[in-house]
């Protein structure tokens, strides 16, 4: 088979109709006699309702109804966790709209239904609530003395609490007796904690939903990642006949991992629509979409590392508090699971225990948000490893060189028992240090050290991996997912010899369509532009798991692969009987079956064609090629990479700027360059945006103070610089492609390298870390702090509350108004 596309720069063909306007958004959508929602949301981070009355609300201008959660108690059932992590979990209903108390500020009290939006919003005003404050813990340090309880009913904030031990599963030493070691002469021990700010994934079209109940079956156009969870979910807790409900998610402005998710304004839009016997529309607000999507990120990471005086790591501790917030959306509780095996990352640790403590607060609860739980381990390893480095005075490189897994080691089982198929840490790690400059930008750095430069250079390296396609189903169901992680595919051969692909995963930015042309264009060997992909529609892609964890190409794209073979041995038979020759005579190539030796052939079109007429077909052989496929992934797929950035920081002001940038990625084989360019670029910036900008900050009564986009500091292109990338293909060896996904990469890999470059560039000074995001203002302040012999550890606030962080800054003097963000505009 000629590869002709496989690897091509293509240019996204979904771009044409997103860019000009064609596309269609849930928001566009528009029916005959279709009703607006608006919610009336807790100002309050925790109170018991004590009356909400509507009537004032119901009597405004085109007021249809408003719905109470004492309206829905019957019927809205709670809100679906599919992931409770351990057989104990504890966690509270959750309501879509709250009935008597309301557990985090935005939280939906009410909801009116009326004839157009802004009527609706307008009666939304005239709702009276009246609420009984109660005491709020928003801290998870806080939350873990379970001294103020987010929900009192639970007597408790602990959710769960999760283990995994190397010694215990047999996959490594014990830990505890690395740590001990440590305190010999020739060992080290670093005991270090590090913060994970609350994030919030700010996909470009806020959430959207419309429900037309008018036929037999319900219809849910939905802004969602999942369409099929989505349906799966909404039958389970309305208690719907899942044959009932069609979803659509139609063009989707992003995502992020914000939209793995079943909303409440999805329910609250699918009650008010059996209610009213109307179609009905929930579009929220920007603030809202800030306020009560859901969050991401939000851990406090106590690590230990034990390592021998010549570097050589021994042992790894993680004992993690996790913010869930104040309910467990889809998969909330897991997020901090899908960190636990990454800690260890590419080096040989011969010991390792995690354990994590969820707890809750009274905040928007979390949930997944690109890389969900490796971005976080990720960020702790390099962040230590480049303290280890520095503890022993050894290149922050040659350390990882040092422990990490060789090329000729691979496949290579880790200490949390994962096999890492393939990878080349030392091939990616010389590319990136060829392109950056690495030994030259050294010299510069002693250079402005030893002339006292006041914007001194730090150099930030971060040398990751991460585990993505999720996922096996063997392994979820051995974490105790709901679900499994097998994908779907058909492919459709039309009369014309054009090709129908239906595929179970649901792009929503990633440029699937034009990807999986290419898949197919190969393997069957027809135009590029002879293939359509069908997605994002549960009566059309009859089955699916959609799209998170970058796992569309190498578990739906392999389905995509088995579907198109499939379709190949099918017309196999009939090509063999139009041209009377066995079928084992025959060769397909380029789209053709050639009678091996000779010049005799027929091209796959033409068998359509015959297939679709049906005049001559062998005896039993159907008149259909269409085929489909699930392929169930063997294993997970190990992306990997070297990523290295220069910062210089200003000493006398904090100011950080990003000088450059280089990374070199390896996702396997790469179906589109372009494509995997475009997605590395994106990952980069939400990484950045982590470590230097973005922080959901509330006030100390649990109001969201970051609730718009003035506030919440979503890097734009004018933030970054050009970035140097590359790439390395070391094929998987568990996929027939010999693809890994990229879609988190970017994200998990770069918030560490920064933040290292940062501490990099002042540690000499007396700074060995500082919270995120690296604002001029904290970054000033841990100077201050080194400046007076206070050391970095002093002069970072040690709560893990940044809002309070913020409130100690700022009577430091270094923060006169606002928040961080607020002074960076
Ligand atoms: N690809 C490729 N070659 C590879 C790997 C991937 O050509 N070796 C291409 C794929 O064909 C696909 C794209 O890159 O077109 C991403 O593939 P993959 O890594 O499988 O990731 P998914 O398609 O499953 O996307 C999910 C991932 C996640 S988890 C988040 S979060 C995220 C992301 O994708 N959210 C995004 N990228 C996003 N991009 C946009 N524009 N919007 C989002 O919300």
């Amino acid at each position: 088979m000629t590869v002709t596309e496989i690897g091509s720069p293509r240019k996204r063909k979904e771009d044409q109709r997103l860019i000009t306007g064609r596309s269609r958004y849930t928001d566009n959508m528009v029916l005959p006699g279709m009703l607006h929602l608006a919610a009336v949301r807790s100002p309050f981070a925790h109170a018991r309702i004590t009356g909400v009355d509507t009537s004032a609300a119901v009597a405004a201008p085109g007021v249809v109804t408003v719905l109470t959660g004492a309206d829905v108690a019957e019927t809205q059932g709670s809100l679906p966790n599919a992931w409770p992590i351990t057989p104990d979990q504890v966690a509270p209903p959750h309501p879509a709209i709250a009935v008597d108390r309301v557990t985090f500020a935005g939280e939906i009290v009410a909801v009116v239904v009326a004839r157009s939006r802004h009527e609706a919003q307008d009666a939304a005003d005239l709702v009276d609530v009246d609420y009984d404050e109660l005491p709020v813990v928003l801290d998870l340090e806080e939350a873990e003395k379970d001294d103020v309880l987010a929900h009192p009913d639970l007597g408790t904030n602990r959710s769960a609490f999760w283990v995994f031990d190397s010694a215990e599963a047999g996959t490594g030493g014990d830990v505890e007796d690395a740590l001990a070691a440590a305190g010999a002469d020739d060992q080290i021990l670093l005991e270090r904690t590090y913060y994970q700010q609350r994030l919030i994934p700010a996909f470009m079209e806020p959430r959207s939903t419309v429900v037309d109940p008018t036929a037999d079956q319900i219809t849910m156009w939905s802004s969602t990642q999942v369409p099929h969870i989505l349906r799966l979910m909404l039958a389970l807790t309305l208690g719907i006949p899942e044959s009932k409900v069609r979803v659509i998610a139609p063009d989707v402005g992003g995502g992020f991992g914000g939209k793995l998710q079943v909303t409440p304004e999805e329910v609250i839009t699918m009650l008010a629509a059996r209610r009213t016997g109307k179609p009905c529309k929930f579009t929220e607000t920007r603030s809202e979409s800030l306020m009560a999507a859901h969050h991401g990120r939000g851990q406090v990471q106590r690590l230990a590392l034990s390592a021998r005086r010549d570097g050589t790591v021994t042992g790894l501790k993680v004992q993690l508090l996790a913010d869930m917030g104040s309910y467990l959306g889809l998969v909330t509780s897991g997020v901090p699971i899908l960190g636990a095996f990454m800690f260890p990352a590419i080096y040989k640790f011969p010991s390792y225990r995690f354990e994590c403590t969820n707890l809750f607060t009274n905040k928007a609860w979390t949930d997944a948000y690109r890389g969900a739980g490796r971005p976080e381990a990720t960020f702790a390893i390099e962040r230590l490893m480049d303290d280890l480095a520095a503890e022993l005075d050894m290149d922050p490189i040659e350390l990882r060189r040092k422990n990490w897994i060789a090329h000729e080691e691979f496949p290579f089982t880790t200490v949390c028992g994962l096999e890492y198929d393939t990878g080349n840490y030392e091939a990616a790690t010389a590319r990136a240090l060829e392109l950056f400059g690495y030994d030259e930008l050294r010299a510069e750095q002693r250079r402005r050290r030893d002339d006292g430069d006041p914007v001194q250079l730090g150099i930030g390296v971060s040398t990751f991996t991460e585990m993505c396609g999720l996922a096996p189903s063997r392994v979820l169901g051995s974490l105790d997912y709901g679900a499994g992680g097998w994908e779907y595919a058909q492919v459709r051969m039309l009369p014309t010899g054009n090709v129908e692909v239906v595929t179970g995963v649901s792009a929503h930015g990633q440029g699937h369509e034009t990807a999986w042309s290419q898949i197919v264009a190969d393997r069957l060997g027809v135009p590029f532009d002879d293939v359509q992909v069908l997605h994002g529609d549960t009566a059309i892609a009859q089955r699916g798991l959609d799209t998170y964890g970058s796992r569309s190409l190498a578990v739906g794209g392999m389905a995509v692969v088995a579907a198109a073979d499939k379709v190949i041995a099918k017309a196999r038979v009939i090509a063999a009987h139009m041209l009377e020759a066995a079928d084992d005579d025959l060769e397909f190539t380029d789209g053709r079956f050639t009678v091996r030796g000779t010049d005799q052939g027929v091209a796959l079109g033409d068998v359509a064609l015959a297939t679709f007429a049906a005049h001559d077909l062998p005896d039993g052989v159907e008149p259909s090629l269409d085929s489909d496929a699930t392929f169930d992934p063997e294993n997970f797929s190990f992306p990997h990479g070297t990523h290295l950035a220069a910062m210089e920081v200003d000493t006398e002001t904090g100011q950080v700027t990003l000088r450059s940038y280089v990374c070199v990625d390896d996702v396997g084989t790469v179906i589109n360059p372009l494509i995997v360019e475009g997605q590395i670029h994106g990952g980069l910036v939400q990484g950045i945006a982590q470590a230097l900008f973005e922080e959901a900050v509330h006030d100390e009564s649990g109001t969201l103070v970051t609730g718009s986009f003035v506030d919440y500091l979503v890097p734009s292109a004018a933030d970054v610089p050009s970035f140097i990338t590359d790439r390395t293909e070391t094929a998987s060896t568990t996929n027939v492609l010999g693809v890994k996904g990229v879609g988190e990469a970017g994200t998990i890999a770069s918030t560490p390298a920064i933040v290292n470059g940062v501490i990099d560039a002042v540690r000499h000074l007396g700074v060995d870390d500082i919270l995120m995001p690296c604002s001029p203002g904290r970054v000033w302040a841990a100077l201050q702090g080194a400046d007076k012999g206070r050391g970095a550890e002093a002069a970072v606030p040690t709560v893990n509350s940044p809002e309070v962080a913020d409130r100690d800054i700022a009577s430091t003097g270094a923060v006169q108004t606002g928040t961080d963000q607020g002074e960076q505009q």
